[in-house]
């Protein structure tokens, strides 16, 4: 989606509805809001169908709200729990078949840098743990041995919820779930390992109880992928629904684990940090250069 496909004919202004007109005059497009501003403009994920207290859309909200570029961005689902928000989300999205996730969207980036090419068109994959690290490993893990340039975002749930609650590649060994009643048998993956194994440039870690971390580590995520290389970002999105909790329960679970087994960790190539900071040092220079004009503005 374009500024200028968002904007509105003048002509049909009055018989817009209100949500479109809401999305033009207060959205984010071409406006630089981040997660820190939710709440004071109008979201391009809203009133989803999630249940009560998941956390999934909490992510899925937060890394929303810090697309750097929403405008050109293209996102990339798959079949999951991630697809009943889809349908909410205001941006352009392909909803994939389940595990070819990442296949898509190397074809999906390649031909967009083939008909763009002189703008800068971003492309994220989010799906769930079933979708990355079981049936579509595959084709998540060539898209980074090929690198392929856009990010990779896993909500961890360390479950498949949308089916009733199989075990997953990412379940905790000895787990029991609602459908896998025997305990599962054998080690978490560490998709964040094989990341860096496969060439990432970037890796993080994160849960949803540091909603800011999320999202300074996924818009990181996308400003590498965009100028250097694959990259991964894996969200801890505990699922009050399968595992009975109250829906108030999830983040604190959340906060409990990132103390212990899932602990931040965040890995940068030399050639991603050399590009980070040189980006950081360029925005400080901008804001040294806005408050200098809004002084002389006000003298
Ligand atoms: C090709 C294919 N295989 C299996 C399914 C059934 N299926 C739908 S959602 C799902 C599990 C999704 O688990 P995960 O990726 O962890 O997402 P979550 O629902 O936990 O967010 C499965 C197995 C399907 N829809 N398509
Ligand atoms: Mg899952």
């Amino acid at each position: 989606m374009s500024l200028e496909i968002t904007r509105m004919n003048p002509h049909f202004a009055d018989v817009m509805p209100q949500e479109y007109t809401d999305l033009v005059e207060n959205g984010p497009f071409g406006r630089d809001f981040g997660a820190r501003d939710l709440g004071s403009f109008k979201e391009l994920f809203e009133e989803h169908p999630m249940c009560a207290g998941c956390n999934l859309s909490l992510a899925f909200r937060i890394i929303v709200a810090s697309l750097p570029n929403p405008a050109d961005t293209i996102m990339v689902g798959s079949t999951g729990c991630n697809s009943i928000a889809f349908p909410q989300l205001a941006l352009h999205n392909v909803h994939s078949l389940f595990g070819n996730q990442n296949a898509i969207a190397s074809g999906l980036k390649r031909g967009l840098a083939l008909r763009f090419p002189d703008k800068v068109k971003d492309v994220v994959v989010v799906a769930g743990d079933g979708a990355t690290a079981d049936i579509g490993l595959d084709m998540t893990l060539h898209s980074w041995f090929r690198g392929e340039k856009f990010a990779t975002v896993m909500f961890d749930n360390e479950i498949y919820a949308n089916t009733g609650g199989q075990e997953s590649g990412m379940t905790e060994c000895g787990e029991i779930r609602n459908m896998a009643p025997t305990g599962k048998k054998f080690n978490k993956i560490s998709v964040a390992n094989l990341a860096i194994e496969a060439g990432c440039a970037y890796v993080a870690v994160v849960t949803t109880a540091s909603p800011l971390k999320i999202s300074k580590c996924f818009e990181k995520a996308v400003l590498v992928a965009r100028e250097i290389g694959p990259t991964y970002v894996q969200i801890y999105t505990p699922c009050p629904t399968n595992l009975k909790l109250k829906s108030s329960e999830s983040v604190s679970l959340a906060k409990e684990r990132s103390k212990g087994t899932y602990q931040f960790r965040e890995h940068v190539s030399p050639e991603a940090e050399e590009f980070l900071a040189a980006r950081a040092e360029k925005t400080e220079e901008q804001v040294r250069v806005t408050s200098k004009d809004e002084e002389m503005h006000s003298a």
